[in-house]
C-alpha cells in the first residue's frame, strides 16, 4: 500500500477501485492552544488512556550552589524525551533568584545552556531549548506537549515562545509573547486534534524559547522551564498524516475561474495523477487564481501546497509554493510544468520529461484511457480520443 510508484497497480488493474473513486480528505488536524494543565489533560483523553508524560527534574540529586548539567538522554527510556539546550542542559533550584524563580511546591527548574556570568553584556548565555520524542528507539511524535514558563514577565524585550513542528520541520502551530507577574508560573500547552476531536500525534519536534538570557544574568529576560507534560511518543505504524490547512479559499477562487473559463484555456483546469490508492496528485491550476496541489493516500492527506503561478517565455508553468516542497516519499510537487496538447487532451510535463514524451508519442503508458496513469492528464481528458502527435504548448 505505501509503495512509491503504481507498478503493481499497472500490473493488476483489477484490484483498482472504481473508477472516479478519489480517497476523501483526512480529517484534517489542528493545533489548539491551552492555558490550563487540567483542559490540556483532558483534551489528550488523559484520564480514560492512562497518564500522560510529566518532567518535573524532582529527581535530579545533589544540587548545591551550581546548576547541575543533566544528558540529553536524560528521559530518553523513560518517558520518550530527549532535551536539548543550545549549549548544555541544566537544573537548579533557583538559579540564584529565588524570588523570579520561585519555584513553589516544585524544588527543581530547568535552564538550556551555555552559562554565561553574571556580569555578562552581549552574548548572555543559552535561551532555547529543543523537545524530541522517541518510541522504542525510533523517532517519534506526541498530539500534545506543554510545559511551565516561569518568570515570563518582559515579553516586550524578549517573547517567550512554544511552537510545535511536524516530522517534515514544517510548522504545525505556536504561541508567543505570553506573560504573567514577576515570579509567575504560567502553563501553555499545544495539543493537535482531528476533526473528530481525537488527539492526532504529528508534533514531532518542540522549540522553546525562555528569555533571553541565561536566568542569573540581570540583564534582560530571564525565564526557566518546569513540568513538562505531553502525550506518551508513538511511532511507527500510527502514522496520521500531518497538519494541512489553508488554501481553501485559492482553491475556491480557482474552480470560480475555471468554471468561467469553461475550458477555453490552452491549459487551465483540473489535473490528476496516481493509481488510486497511495498516489493520488491532484492539481488545479488557473492563470489568475494560481495553483491549488494535493496528495491523497491510503491514510488521508499526505501534502498540500498552493500559491500563484507565473508564465515564462518557454512557455513553462511555474508553481510558486507557499508551504515548504518537500519533495519526497508522498510529498511535493514538481514546481516546474510544461503544458502539452494531444488532441484534446492537455497534460502537465515536468520540463525533463518532455522529449521523451514527445518522442515516444506519450510512451508506454499513453494516451490512457483511465484517469490512473503516471502523468497528470486533465480530469475527463481520458475519454478524449488523441489525433495527431503530442505537442508542447508555448503561448
Ligand atoms: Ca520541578
Ligand atoms: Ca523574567
Amino acid at each position: 500500500m505505501l509503495s512509491l510508484l503504481p507498478l503493481t497497480l499497472l500490473a493488476a488493474p483489477q484490484a483498482l477501485p472504481p473508477e472516479g473513486a478519489i480517497p476523501r480528505a483526512a480529517p484534517r488536524v489542528r493545533l489548539h492552544l491551552v492555558e490550563d494543565p487540567a483542559r490540556f489533560a483532558a483534551l489528550l483523553g488523559a484520564t480514560e488512556r492512562g497518564d500522560l508524560r510529566r518532567v518535573d527534574f524532582e529527581e535530579v540529586q545533589g544540587i548545591g550552589a551550581d546548576p547541575v548539567l543533566i544528558r540529553p538522554e536524560r528521559y530518553a527510556e523513560s518517558d520518550g524525551l530527549i532535551l536539548t539546550g543550545e549549549g548544555g542542559q541544566y537544573v537548579h533550584t533557583d538559579f540564584r533568584f529565588p524570588h523570579d524563580y520561585a519555584a513553589g511546591d516544585s524544588r527543581v527548574q530547568f535552564a538550556p545552556g551555555p552559562i554565561a556570568p553574571p556580569q555578562a553584556r552581549g552574548w548572555r548565555g543559552g535561551c532555547r531549548t529543543q523537545a524530541t520524542f522517541v518510541h522504542a528507539g525510533r523517532p517519534a511524535r506526541v498530539a500534545g506537549f506543554g510545559a511551565v514558563f516561569v518568570d515570563a514577565d518582559w515579553p516586550d524585550r524578549a517573547p517567550c515562545r512554544l511552537a510545535a513542528y511536524d516530522q517534515n520541520g514544517v510548522l504545525l502551530g505556536e504561541t508567543a509573547g505570553f506573560s504573567g507577574a514577576n515570579g509567575s508560573r504560567l502553563f501553555r500547552g499545544l495539543v493537535a486534534l482531528d476533526e473528530d476531536h481525537q488527539p492526532a500525534a504529528v508534533i514531532a519536534r518542540v522549540e522553546l524559547v525562555s528569555g533571553d538570557e541565561w536566568p542569573w544574568v540581570d540583564v534582560s529576560e530571564g525565564v526557566v522551564l518546569d513540568d513538562l507534560v505531553f502525550s506518551p511518543p508513538t511511532s511507527g505504524q500510527q502514522w496520521r498524516p500531518t497538519w494541512f490547512a489553508g488554501g481553501e479559499e485559492r482553491e475556491a477562487r480557482i474552480d470560480a475561474e475555471l468554471a468561467e473559463l469553461a475550458g477555453h484555456h490552452p491549459w487551465a483546469g483540473s489535473y490528476y495523477q496516481g493509481d488510486g490508492t497511495g498516489v493520488n496528485v491532484s492539481l488545479k491550476l488557473a492563470p489568475d487564481g494560481g495553483f491549488y496541489f494535493s496528495w491523497h493516500g491510503c491514510l488521508g492527506e499526505y501534502d498540500r501546497n498552493f500559491g500563484r503561478i507565473s508564465i515564462d517565455e518557454a512557455g513553462l508553468i511555474h508553481l510558486h509554493c507557499e508551504r515548504p516542497n518537500v519533495r519526497k516519499g508522498f510529498q511535493g510537487i514538481d514546481e516546474l510544468l510544461a503544458p502539452v496538447r494531444w488532441g484534446d487532451r492537455r497534460y502537465l510535463l515536468p520540463p525533463e520529461k518532455v522529449v521523451s514524451f514527445l518522442a515516444e508519442e506519450g510512451g508506454r503508458w499513453e494516451p490512457r484511457d483511465s484517469i490512473w496513469g503516471f502523468d497528470l492528464l486533465r480530469l475527463g481528458d481520458e475519454d478524449k480520443a488523441v489525433a495527431g502527435a503530442p505537442e508542447r504548448i508555448v503561448e
